[in-house]
């Protein structure tokens, strides 16, 4: 019989980060294999934004559920299931709950989502039902969900597992260290969508653990472990840039808003719950917060979709909306190395897809003339 090879099989952010995360020895792991997506060069948009920076794409769309939540799920989740609950919950504008959903399945015990009504894209409500989420659905939007399982948890024997959960947080911080893995360094800027800011939050401390450099998140944060590197993996972080939609950004209102609106309804928050967690990621690392209309949102996910191969979801679009903007302006040095996050898969919201697909399908009769008139029409 021939020897096999040492086993190099992916198994997940836990199994990969395990000295740097809050995973206590010998737990039982929940975890689909998350993480390890793929970070792509983007080759035709930066031509767009007047050729200054180089932008790469970090493919969250490509975690197990169609979205970064997996990353700070699988710890959510592990610990849940370590400390004895037999139920979670979370409000969601979408992908948390399928997230959740599909981790409490994997588990072997309940998730409860509360989602806002009419809302919530048609795939996202789709994994929520296939993995056996009770879904909640309540006449608010996702603040006064959130507002509910916060009063909820204090006397219900559940875990919540939306990002104030410090666990989902130490997760989603390895999306950083899987950034400065690839590129060899870390950029010089990183764009993501925010909405609860957990997640801009969270890869601050992330590339601040990855430099060894001290940061205010964690006494913000309170009793959490710390991990710092030693010695550094790199040198230096990057600014971080928060984009927001128009009708739900709070961070460029300063301060809560209330009834948010956007086509983008992943990121339809107007009370983040980590608001000054990101406020003081942003100005530790010399970033800003900036906001794109519903129209300029769905132009740049249907550029991506068209020009790059790369088809995300509304709300991810945001980011590369936002540094193609500040490259343009020079608000982004020349010779830039930025990162953005695609939060989540384009195939989440096939709805909002085909309403902005202007090109209609085109109908022919079942004969090989009628289509090759159409290749040629078109060539
Ligand atoms: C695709 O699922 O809040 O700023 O309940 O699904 O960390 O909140 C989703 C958020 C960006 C914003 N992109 O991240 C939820 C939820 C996508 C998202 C965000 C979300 P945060």
């Amino acid at each position: 019989m021939s020897r096999m090879p040492a086993s190099s099989h992916y198994s997940g952010i836990i199994s990969r980060y395990q000295s740097r995360l809050p995973v206590a020895a010998g737990a039982r792991i929940v975890s689909l294999a998350e993480g390890n997506t793929p970070l792509i060069r983007l080759e035709h948009l930066p031509e767009l934004a007047g050729g200054g920076a180089e932008i790469y794409v970090k493919y969250e769309g490509l975690n197990p559920t169609g979205s970064f939540k997996d990353r700070g799920m699988t710890l959510a989740v592990t610990q849940a299931v370590t400390s004895g609950s037999r139920a979670i919950m979370c409000a969601s504008t979408g992908n948390t709950s399928a997230s959740a959903a599909a981790y409490a399945a994997r588990a072997g015990i309940i998730a409860f989502v509360i989602i806002p009504e009419g809302k919530i894209a048609m795939g996202k409500l789709a994994q929520a039902m296939m993995h056996g989420g009770v879904v909640i659905q309540i006449a608010g939007d996702f603040d006064d969900g959130m507002r509910m399982v916060k009063e909820i948890a204090t006397t219900a024997p559940v875990a919540i597992v939306n990002s104030i959960n410090p666990y989902r947080l130490q997760g989603q911080k390895t999306a950083a260290f899987e950034i400065v893995e690839a590129l060899g360094r870390a950029p010089d800027c990183h764009c993501l969508p925010v909405g609860n800011a957990g997640n801009i939050s969270a890869h601050w401390i992330g590339y601040s653990e990855y430099a060894g450099a001290a940061t205010s998140l964690y006494s913000l944060m309170g009793n959490v472990s710390r991990y710092a590197m030693s010695p550094p993996v790199t040198s230096a972080r990057p600014k971080m840039l928060g984009y927001q939609a128009s009708g739900a950004a709070p961070f460029l209102r300063g301060g809560m808003v209330d009834r948010p609106e956007t086509v983008a309804t992943a990121i339809r928050i107007g009370h983040p719950q980590s608001w000054d967690l990101a406020r003081a990621a942003s100005r530790e690392s010399g970033g800003w917060f900036g906001e794109f209309t519903d129209a300029e949102i769905l132009a740049t996910q249907k550029l991506l979709a068209e020009k790059e191969g790369i088809f995300c979801e509304p709300a991810s679009a945001v980011s590369v909306a936002g540094a193609m903007r500040d490259i343009r302006s020079g608000r982004i040095a020349a010779g830039s190395v930025v990162v953005c996050t695609l939060t989540g898969h384009g195939l989440k919201d096939p709805d909002t897809a085909m309403a902005q697909s202007t090109a209609p399908v085109i109908k022919v009769p079942a004969e090989p003339e009628a289509v090759k008139r159409v290749i040629l029409s078109r060539m």
